[in-house]
């Protein structure tokens, strides 16, 4: 049923007409009381945080909206240029402290909290994660979209509203356990359904062609099964600026026709049944998991995101424009976030050609001139491969397509290099061989004008590596764009002592330039100022051996004197935390053999999801806290040395434990961690890297001056020269210490009953194709972090690096990075909002 309408002649301008909402402590509180009593019907009977956090989150939420409608006028009545940022993840955390930081209403909220009585900092704790994501890659969508509206630029997010997102982690006996993630449970104030923007998604069926009443050729896209696609939209704020951009997520609801199909054969509860079908499509966001590849309901998912995206876009565009096409390219751009929304090249043409009319080549151009490619791995293995056959039944249109863009590709290829049979091969959008597989990658390149990866070293490999024929036949397509991350949240948010003495010190300006951080160099040998660094730095570590406390349900009587050594990440064997293990099991042992003279004591953090169908990462995750609980619980030990694995690492964690880190370990084989982010949140926290030359960790040494980054392990080329003669046996027998670690593992010293267990981790370290060449890089690593405990030992030194490490950390602010996709990529106009 189509929604109705009112009628043309009601003065509708009447009911839109409201006075703006008062920002002071007076309006808030009176809102706050207003919802809570009224709209969520509570009293004082009711002891629950979450209506609290309700409460004020639809007061400040109000605040916004107002500011979000003056935007979208705006955008309106500037006609400009617009981006989408196409994503199927969005990895956004909590809302609220975010909301009312670049409000502005920080104040204002803690006072009027303040005078209910109510305590500001456990209504924030009470909202869920929307954990929309799997880890960087969906954290840095969402860093985008803050910048974006701090620049003032016209870009819309457009992603998936998964009713269950990443999983939960809980450890039993030291495993990991998922748990489902139903963040919406208890509703999200945030989110408003926008079922008059819904799209009908079309899939399976076949394609018939036909002449049209013009003579041309036209294919129908028919017997299809369809779903709709309806929007949520959540408002992102720019900081303190009077913009307040969209973030639209898809949900997959059923069409009229199921219930009427049901209906009609008198077959209620079966189409009631075939309503799920539709609804599973947006019901749970997909693990990055190398067993996940091919899933149809993945591919159901990218469709539906591309398809829905592209067609709300297209009738935003007719509405203005009609069936005018010739300005689109000029007007529009879609940056796409790794292969996953990559099918949006193909859709474009197909909504171009069958829907609007456009022959080929105009449909091409407008394709290619729009779409911009994002690449965010170097492992082949990740690249995203698709079955030509569940392609051909799931989107036959959309298969045909895809044939016809290879073909036309390969012809241009076969004129740069006639006769190079090997090339065409290697180039084609079809992998042959066995079965039949698209490469999304290959299509997202033959479709977009721009790619680029996301540290200068990741864009230099893909350009002599993964994409070298592509490189060779458009180098002027590839570029670099490093990552950054919105220090509005990484920084001001999550670090409020540090931020206050930050801008004590050197104004507020660095909180939309943050490349004025530079200033605090100017410091560092005001000694006072150095005292307070080392005290909000101090009280950062308290605050996080609490939250530790708290998520353990266990005290480890944590000693904030301790080094506190900090790697959370996803679980995966490229970013080695078995290399921290070592190194720990290391300290463990010069303990028991009395070697402690300058010790410093340390407490070591792992935190980190692995993928449900990745064992190995699942068998890291068991050997952590089988060392830690040995560790933990040895007498000889003491203080000298804590082992933590901090289950359930998500935003909300992060937003703790940056804060409280000294060091923090970027160790990945060098060559595969694309940029890393969590790098970035905690240099700009004033922790010290200790790294290899992988990703933008090469960019943050160059930032911070070799002095201040502790660097170890085999380059990239390196450790490339290294494969074909690599004996991780003969290192081991060559170093006492390593010699000692292995008969540790493999005297079953960490599993006593529970033998075997770690064979296989034991076996893949040993094994000269290792492809991530552990051992190689351990003795380096051990000399590395002896450089940081003498650092440690001398607090001053230690506390100049950490001021150093925050002062130059502007470039990875993501307004830097998105000021330069704009620049190079999208050329967008800023447009102000009256504020
Ligand atoms: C693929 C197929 C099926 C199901 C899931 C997936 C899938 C989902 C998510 C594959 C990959 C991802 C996420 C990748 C990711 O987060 N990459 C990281 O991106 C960051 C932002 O650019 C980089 O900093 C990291 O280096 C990179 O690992």
């Amino acid at each position: 049923m189509p929604l109705r309408r009112f009628k043309k002649s009601q003065p509708i301008a009447t009911i839109t007409a409201l006075p703006a909402l008062s920002l002071d402590k007076k309006g808030i509180e009176g809102d706050f009381k207003r919802y809570y009593g009224h709209r969520l019907g509570r009293d004082e009977n009711c002891r629950s945080l979450h209506y609290g956090y309700e409460a004020l989150s639809l007061a400040v939420s109000d605040r916004l909206t107002e500011r979000w409608k003056k935007t979208y006028n705006a955008y309106k009545d500037t006609d400009c240029k617009r981006a989408c940022y196409l994503s199927m993840e969005f990895l956004m955390g909590r809302t609220l402290s975010n909301a009312m930081l670049n409000l502005g209403v920080n104040d204002a909220v803690a006072q009027a909290m303040y005078n209910l009585g109510l305590d500001l900092e456990e209504l924030i704790d009470a909202e869920p994660d929307a954990g929309l994501g799997n880890g960087g890659l969906g954290r840095l969508a969402a860093c985008f979209i803050d910048s974006c509206a701090t620049l003032q630029l016209p870009v819309t997010g457009y992603g998936l509203r998964y009713e269950y997102g990443m999983f939960s982690q809980i450890v039993v006996d030291g495993e990991q356990v998922e748990e489902p993630d139903h963040w919406l449970r208890n509703g999200n104030v945030w989110e408003i359904e926008r079922l008059e923007y819904k799209q009908r998604i079309k899939f399976g069926g076949h394609t018939e062609s036909h002449i049209d009443e013009k003579g041309n050729r036209r294919i129908c896209w028919v017997d299809t099964h369809d779903v709709f696609a309806v929007p949520f939209d959540t408002p992102i704020p720019g900081y303190q600026n009077g913009t307040v951009n969209t973030l639209r997520l898809w949900k997959a609801t059923a069409t009229d026709e199921f219930d009427l199909q049901g209906f009609n054969a008198g077959d209620y509860a079966e189409a009631v049944a075939e309503k799920n079908t539709a609804e599973n499509i947006t019901m749970v966001l997909y693990p990055n998991d190398a067993n996940e590849n091919g899933k149809t309901l993945r591919l159901r998912q990218q469709y539906l995101l591309a398809s829905a995206s592209l067609q709300d876009v297209l009738a935003c565009w007719v509405g203005r424009h009609g069936k005018d096409f010739s300005k689109f390219a000029e007007k529009n751009c879609f940056q796409l976030n790794d292969t996953h929304p990559s099918i949006a090249v193909a859709e474009l043409m197909r909504l171009l050609i069958d829907n609007h009319g456009l022959v080929w080549d105009e449909a091409w151009s407008i394709t290619k001139n729009t779409m911009a490619y994002t690449n965010h791995t170097l492992l082949p293995e990740a690249l995203e491969r698709w079955s030509v056959n569940l392609f051909k039944q799931m989107l036959p249109r959309l298969m045909e397509i895809i044939f016809e863009i290879n073909a036309r590709f390969l012809a241009e290829v076969s004129t740069r290099w006639p006769g190079d049979k090997d090339r065409i091969a290697r180039m084609s959008l079809i992998e042959e061989g066995g079965e039949q597989l698209v490469r999304m990658a290959y299509l997202a390149i033959v479709g977009s004008y721009s790619v680029n990866g996301v540290a200068e070293l990741h864009s230099k490999l893909l350009q002599q590596g993964l994409f070298n024929d592509f490189y060779q036949l458009w180098p002027e397509k590839f570029n670099n764009k490093t990552n950054g991350v919105t220090p509005r949240r990484w920084l001001a948010a999550c670090n409020p002592e540090l931020a206050e003495l930050i801008t004590k010190t050197i104004g507020v300006g660095w909180l939309t330039d943050l490349s004025l951080l530079k200033k605090l160099e100017l410091h560092v040998d005001d000694k006072a100022f150095c005292e307070r660094w080392l005290e909000v730095q101090q009280g950062a570590k308290q605050k996080l051996t609490a939250f530790i406390t708290k998520e353990l349900d266990v005290d480890l009587n944590l000693n904030v004197d301790a080094l506190f050594d900090v790697q959370v990440k996803r679980i995966h064997e490229y970013k080695r935390q078995l290399l921290n293990v070592l190194h720990v099991i290391h300290l463990y042992d010069r303990i028991k053999r009395g070697d402690t003279a300058n010790w410093t004591n340390r407490c070591v953090i792992i935190g980190g999801k692995a993928a449900p169908g990745y064992h190995m990462a699942k068998k890291i995750i068991k050997l952590i806290n089988n060392v830690a609980n040995v560790i933990n619980h040895d007498a000889d030990v003491g203080d000298k040395l804590k082992l933590i694995f901090l289950p359930n690492y998500r935003v909300s964690a992060m937003e703790k434990i940056c804060p409280g880190a000294d060091l923090s370990e970027q160790i990945s084989t060098a060559g595969k961690e694309a940029s890393g982010t969590g790098n970035m949140k905690f240099m700009m926290n004033g922790a010290l890297t200790i790294g290899t030359l992988d990703g933008a960790n090469v960019e943050i040494r160059e930032e911070v001056g070799d002095d201040n980054f502790f660097l170890f392990g085999l380059t990239e080329e390196q450790v490339e020269s290294l494969r074909n003669h690599y004996d991780p046996v003969a290192i081991i027998n060559q170093d006492d210490d390593l010699q000692r670690i292995m008969n540790l593992l493999q005297g079953e010293h960490f599993n006593q009953f529970e033998p075997g267990i770690f064979d296989a981790i034991i076996g893949a370290m040993k094994s000269p194709h290792d492809p991530w060449v552990t051992i190689a890089d351990f003795r380096s690593f051990v000399d590395a972090q002896k450089r940081v405990e003498a650092a440690y030992q001398d607090k001053d030194r230690w506390t100049k690096m950490s001021i150093i490490n925050c002062a130059n950390s502007g470039k990875f602010s993501t307004d830097r990075t998105i000021s330069e996709y704009n620049n190079e990529l999208w050329k967008l106009t800023p447009v102000s909002v009256a504020k």
